[in-house]
């Protein structure tokens, strides 16, 4: 009778040698890995969705001086309780992430750009904008800093996608976008 994989091996099954069939598997997939590898760089220049960034090392309290800032000279209302901030074209937006939430609201206009500088108070977090195809992380301890121009109006959804604790649900954020 032939063995299946719930009866024991061979007492000298790594002595056994690897069936024809299983080294071409194995070449396969260690020959696509290595393409990968080398789209990720032609991705990066002819896929037109990979961002750019730099990032700087920066204390969470620094950070949320410059947010607060931010939100003193900028702030034109409020929604569920976060401040609403229009910053002028070319200007620089703060967002420092906590445990759960977004704590500001862009208020930004379609086809300016703007200086987004992400951070985390806490823990990792995920920062993807919803619908489009933006996916980023926020890392404690560092200004990320995004460029970013928008090509379309509307409300866009900010979500964390880094499980970040208890309440990693409930985290939502929002971009305004207008004409
Ligand atoms: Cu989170």
């Amino acid at each position: 009778m032939s063995k299946t994989s719930l009866d024991s091996p061979d007492r000298n099954w790594w002595s056994a040698p690897i069936g024809l069939d299983e080294i071409i598997w194995i070449t396969i997939a260690f020959i696509w890995g290595i393409f990968m590898t080398f789209m990720m760089v032609y991705w990066y220049y002819a896929g037109d969705q990979n961002q750019t960034g730099e990032s700087f090392r920066i204390s969470a309290e620094a950070f949320e001086v410059k947010m607060d800032k931010m939100i003193e000279d900028y702030q034109v209302g409020e929604e569920h309780g976060y401040p609403i901030v229009a910053v002028p074209e070319g200007g620089d937006i703060y967002i420092q992430a906590n445990q759960f939430s977004f704590p500001v609201i862009p208020k930004i206009r379609v086809g300016k750009t703007y200086r987004f500088h992400l951070n985390s108070a806490d823990v990792n977090h995920g920062f993807s904008i919803q619908p489009v195809n933006i996916n980023l992380q926020l890392v404690p301890g560092y200004d990320y800093i995004l460029k970013l121009t928008p090509n379309s109006t509307g409300d866009f959804h900010i979500v964390c996608n880094e499980f970040c604790g208890i309440g990693h649900h409930e985290m939502l954020g929002k971009i305004i976008v207008t004409e």
